[in-house]
């Protein structure tokens, strides 16, 4: 049967750090889910739809993944979805704590569904979508971090 894996995230917006483990996923699974939910500690910068929009654009050459959204918990998305897995990303020890909190509530909720995590790649280690936005606000270059249209609609949002 088809090995499902979701691949979660705020992605406000997508970066390079996130489009590696997208893309690195998508090698060990047949189907990736790329899930944008909401955090309830982030303000957000993109819409929903304007997220999806840019993820879709960045990962059409792949074929085994699918962008979504849901307004739920992430776990009755895997489950609705058939997941066997749910793929993060890791940077610093930093991730650490916050990493092992969802997974631990995470498996809390749903025993059946894995948590696996990639680790970055050493040149994305200090990157996040807030600092990508913290730089691009004030007129930073962000070239190399995210992908060009990415670059381009930070322009947009902070009309540089
Ligand atoms: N290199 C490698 N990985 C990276 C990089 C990078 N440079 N940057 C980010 N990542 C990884 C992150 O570690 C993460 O695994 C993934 O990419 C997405 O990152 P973000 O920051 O876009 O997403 P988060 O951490 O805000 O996502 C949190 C969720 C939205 C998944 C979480 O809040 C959630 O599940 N919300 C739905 C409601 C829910 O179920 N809540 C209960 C959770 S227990």
């Amino acid at each position: 049967s088809e090995k499902i894996a979701v691949v979660p995230g705020s992605f406000d917006p997508i970066t390079n750090g996130h489009l590696d483990i997208i893309k690195r996923a998508a090698d060990v699974f047949d189907i990736i889910y790329v899930a944008v939910l909401n955090n309830s500690s982030k303000k957000p910068l993109f819409s929903i739809d304007e997220r999806m929009e840019l993820i879709s654009e960045v990962t059409k050459d792949i074929s085994n993944i699918r962008i979504e959204s849901s307004s739920g918990l992430l776990i009755d998305y895997a489950r609705a979805k058939n997941a066997k897995a749910i793929v993060r990303g890791l940077r610093a020890i930093s991730d650490f704590e916050y990493e092992m909190q969802i997974t631990s509530m995470n498996k809390f909720l749903n025993e059946s569904i894995e948590t696996f995590f990639i680790m970055t790649k050493n040149q994305y280690s200090f990157l996040s979508s807030s600092i990508v936005k913290e730089v691009a606000q004030y007129g930073g270059t962000v070239t190399g971090l995210v992908p060009e249209i990415v670059e381009k609609a930070l322009l947009g949002k902070f009309n540089k």
